[in-house]
C-alpha cells in the first residue's frame, strides 16, 4: 500500500510526529505535501488534484480533520480511497486495541465517524449523482445506514457493561483503602515503561505511538506506603472528538486519583515538551482535575546532556504551577533517579491523605 499525504500548514512544525502517525499505519510514503488553504469542497485545490491523478499510489491520507462532502468529492474525484487524521488515528487504536472493551470503543468510534459519511452519499444517491456502494443506490445505503444505527445501539449497550464491571473492580479496590496513583502524559512518554518499572510487570512498550489502550492497574509499595497505579491512554494534539469521547471516558480513574504523575519526554525540543504539557494539562482539566497534586517526571533522561537537561528544567521550572507541583527528572529504562520518584510519591501521598 503506497500513500500520498496531504499535510495542513498549521502542522507543519510538527511534521515529524505526523508523518509517524502515518507510518504506524502505512509504512510506504510516496510524497508528502503541505496545504496552505483548505478548500471547502475537496480540501485540496483543482491544480493539485490534477498533479494528484498523475501520480501513483493507493490512498490519499489528509492530516486534518475532513467534511464528510469533503471525504466524498475527494473520492470522486481522484477515484482512490482518503483517509482523514482521525480515521488514521482510530486505525491505530484498531491495530493496537487488546482489550473488549478497547476494541467496542473503537467500533463505536468508527460508526460515529461513518455514519455522516453515509448520510452523505445517501444525499448523492439522491440527487442521482452516485451509485450505492452495495450496488442497490438510494435504497441500499438507506439499509445500511440503519443497520449501522442498530449496530451502533447495541455497542454502546456493551461498552456500558463492561465499564460497570470495570468500576465494580475500582470500588472493590476502593473498599481496601489503598490511595491511587495516576500515570498520564503524552503518547510515547514512557509511561508504560515507569509502569512496569514500578510494579514490576512487563506490559507492552514500544517506539509507535498509542501502544497503549487500555487502563491497567496494580499495587505498588512506595516504601512505607502501599498504593495502587493506573497506566493510561496517552495524549497527543487535536484529538479527533470521536476519539475522546470514546477512550477519555477510560480516564475517570484519573479524576479520582490522589496524585498525578505526568511524564515528559526530555529528548524532545523544549518548545516541544511546553506544548505537551499544555495538550496534557488541557485534557486534565476537562476530565475534572484540576488542582489535583502533580509531580512532572521528566524521563528518558538518559538521551540528554546534562546541559540540556538543566535548560530544560529551567524552562520548566518557569511554566510549572511550583508552588504545588513537582518536577523530577528521570529515566525509567535506565532507573535512574526511581528511587527518588518513590520517595517523592510517598512524601506527597503522605501530605495530601494528612488532609
Ligand atoms: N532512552 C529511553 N527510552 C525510553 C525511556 N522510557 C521509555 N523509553 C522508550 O520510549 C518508547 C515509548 O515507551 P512507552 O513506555 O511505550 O511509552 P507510553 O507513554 O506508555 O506510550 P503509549 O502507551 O504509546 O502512549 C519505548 O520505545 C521505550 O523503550 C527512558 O527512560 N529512556
Ligand atoms: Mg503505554
Amino acid at each position: 500500500m503506497i500513500v500520498e499525504v496531504a499535510v495542513p500548514k498549521k502542522y507543519v512544525e510538527y511534521l515529524d510526529e505526523e508523518l509517524s502517525l502515518v507510518r504506524t499505519v502505512y509504512p510506504v510514503i510516496e510524497d508528502v505535501f503541505v496545504v496552505k488553504k483548505p478548500s471547502r469542497k475537496t480540501y485540496v485545490s483543482a491544480p493539485v488534484l490534477d498533479e494528484l491523478r498523475k501520480k501513483r499510489f493507493d490512498k490519499l491520507v489528509v492530516m486534518d480533520s475532513l467534511k464528510p462532502t469533503q471525504i466524498i468529492n475527494l473520492v470522486r474525484e481522484l477515484r482512490k480511497d482518503v483517509v482523514d487524521r482521525s480515521m488514521l488515528i482510530l486505525e491505530i487504536f484498531a491495530n493496537h486495541a487488546g482489550s473488549l472493551e478497547a476494541k467496542l470503543q473503537i467500533e463505536l468510534a468508527q460508526l460515529r465517524r461513518n455514519l455522516p459519511l453515509i448520510k452523505e452519499a445517501i444525499r448523492y444517491a439522491k440527487i442521482g449523482e452516485m451509485h450505492g456502494f452495495l450496488g442497490a443506490g438510494e435504497y441500499g445505503f438507506e439499509k445500511y445506514y440503519f443497520m449501522l444505527k442498530r449496530r451502533e445501539n447495541k455497542v454502546r449497550r456493551e461498552i456500558e457493561r463492561v465499564r460497570r464491571t470495570r468500576s465494580l473492580r475500582r470500588e472493590r479496590r476502593e473498599r481496601l483503602g489503598y490511595p491511587h496513583v495516576a500515570i498520564i502524559g503524552y503518547t510515547c512518554a514512557g509511561k508504560t515503561t515507569l509502569f512496569n518499572r514500578l510494579t514490576r510487570l512487563s506490559k507492552p512498550v514500544g517506539p509507535e505511538p498509542f501502544t497503549t489502550l487500555t487502563p491497567k492497574s496494580y499495587k505498588v509499595r512506595f516504601n512505607s506506603l502501599e498504593a495502587v497505579v493506573t497506566d493510561t491512554v496517552g495524549f497527543i494534539r487535536d484529538l479527533p472528538p470521536e476519539v475522546v469521547e470514546a477512550f477519555y471516558a477510560t480516564l475517570e480513574e484519573v479524576a479520582e486519583s490522589d496524585l498525578i504523575l505526568n511524564v515528559l519526554d526530555s529528548s524532545k525540543p523544549l518548545e516541544r515538551i511546553m506544548g505537551e504539557v499544555e495538550t496534557s494539562m488541557s485534557i486534565l482539566s476537562k476530565i475534572g482535575c484540576k488542582g489535583k497534586p502533580l509531580i512532572h517526571v521528566l524521563n528518558k533522561i538518559d538521551l540528554v546532556s546534562s546541559e540540556r537537561l538543566n535548560g530544560i528544567m529551567e524552562g520548566l521550572t518557569r511554566v510549572l504551577n511550583n508552588d504545588q507541583d513537582s518536577l523530577l527528572p528521570i529515566s525509567a529504562e535506565k532507573d535512574i533517579n526511581i528511587d527518588k520518584l518513590i520517595m517523592l510519591v510517598e512524601a506527597t501521598l503522605r501530605k495530601v491523605l494528612r488532609k
